[in-house]
């Protein structure tokens, strides 16, 4: 890191030795999954600034624009509207999730079979080590699943600024109409907690710029359908992790960078690995910053990742919104419309997530699918049985991988996912 932050750290009321030994598991973490790969785009070099960086200087510039009167909120799911968070002069950053933290403290306060990601945003805040929380001036949670669902009810003891977003279950007129209702109550809470009222440009503006982001991160999902892959699961799972938490114009620059970079290598054959090697496609849970477990052993199998059916990936990001409206009302409908595509596993039925799988194997060129469920994820588990039966018919080989955060099963993990990789040979 370029500066001593711990007066920083210390001032948003981290624990400095609990977030000194995260901060060193994270550096050796990226350091044998990162950057131990061979022949990666120039242009990954800034994420891999950006991750030396991730507990500091973005921690700093979001502080002084604190000072300057902006204010932070903090998401973790991918229905919070970042748009209407722009509109009203908010900043809007993902909580990552994605490492066990502060366990036994955590089981004091939910059951030992609750998510890993649920169970990890606990340990960030019970922990004292996730200077994004420290520093968000408001925190929203979803009723998305029941974990989560439940576990807000809890986590509102433990911060004073919790704000929690209803969210259909079903995709009827019904559901819609209260993603809009609920849309409305967070426009006007986000009002409330800056003191700007969002107007017709300035939700306009708001659009372009997420839009612009999803753009960029669609054209890099595209260049992996070349072969060879012009670039690793791992460094692409990375640039839609970074998606979550860096500004949004610098963000949207740098991955048009690579972009151009990739088409590049891609006109030179120049791949990270050789065509032969099976091409997978990743579909399930999201994987939040640092969890990297299993897309590091696909791909020190020799398969390469091609795409991620993840909120962390093509599910979270697919889709742009419609700017043209003319008031705020019909921009509000064209916003509710992109979201409400989104296909997470809590909606039911939920068959537009079977056929993006399948959508997505094609258009990637994908020899197989793994199917990545945390364990104690209901929605996400049982779905992965349908998902598998579709594929099957298909004849798309599919991998169905249940696991967790620890390291624990790694030597099964990667028995498994060997023999599925020899298959596809
Ligand atoms: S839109 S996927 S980001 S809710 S893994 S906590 S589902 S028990 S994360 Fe998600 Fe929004 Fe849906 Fe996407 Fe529950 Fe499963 Fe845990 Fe999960």
């Amino acid at each position: 890191m370029s500066h001593d932050y711990r007066p920083m750290w210390s001032d948003l009321g981290l624990d400095l030795d609990a977030h000194d030994a995260l901060l060193d598991v994270l550096g050796k973490g990226y350091a044998d999954i990162f950057l131990s790969q061979t022949n990666r785009p120039k242009g990954m070099e800034y994420f891999d600034f950006v991750m030396s960086e991730v507990h500091g200087l973005r921690i700093k510039e979001l502080l002084d624009e604190k000072e300057q009167g902006r204010k932070i909120i903090g998401s973790y799911c991918v229905f919070v509207p970042e748009e209407i968070a722009l509109a009203a002069n908010a900043t809007l950053i993902g909580l990552c999730s994605g490492a066990e933290f502060a366990t036994e403290q955590v089981e004091q306060y939910l059951p030992r079979n609750t998510c890993a990601l649920i169970k990890s945003s606990f340990g960030f805040k019970l922990g004292k080590v996730c200077p994004y929380l420290e520093s968000a001036d408001m925190i929203v949670g979803e009723n998305t699943c029941d974990g989560k669902k439940k576990a807000y009810e809890i986590l509102d003891d433990l911060v004073e600024n919790l704000y929690v977003m209803d969210i259909p279950q079903v995709k009827s007129t019904q559901g819609r109409a209260l993603l809009k209702a609920e849309y409305y109550r967070f426009k006007e809470a986000v009002e409330q907690l800056t003191g700007v009222s969002v107007t017709l440009e300035s939700l306009k503006k708001g659009i372009e710029i997420v839009n612009n982001k999803r753009k960029a991160v669609h054209r890099l999902a595209k260049l992996r359908a070349a072969s060879p892959a012009p670039i690793s699961g791992l460094d692409a799972l990375l640039a839609n992790q970074v998606f979550f938490y860096d500004n949004p114009e610098r963000f949207t620059a740098s991955v048009n960078a690579i972009c151009d970079e990739l088409e590049e290598r891609i006109q030179a054959e120049n791949g990270v690995v050789t065509k032969s090697a099976p091409r997978v496609l990743l579909s399930g849970c999201p994987m939040a910053v640092p969890n990297w477990k299993l897309p590091w052993i696909i791909e020190s199998s020799g398969a390469v990742i091609v795409g991620e059916e993840s909120c962390v990936g093509e599910r979270g990001t697919r889709n742009v919104i419609d700017d043209s409206g003319s008031t705020i009302d019909e921009l509000m409908d064209a916003l509710v419309d992109r979201y409400f595509k989104v296909d997470c596993a809590i909606f039911t039925p939920n068959k537009e997530r079977l056929n993006h799988i399948e959508e997505m194997a094609k258009d990637y060129k994908a020899d197989g699918v793994i199917h990545y469920g945390l364990q104690f994820c209901q929605p996400y588990l049982i779905e992965s049985i349908p998902v598998e039966k579709a594929l099957d018919k298909k004849e798309i080989p599919t991998l169905r991988i249940e696991t967790d955060y620890s390291m624990e099963d790694v030597g099964q993990l990667k028995t498994r996912v060997e023999a599925f990789i020899e298959q596809l040979k």
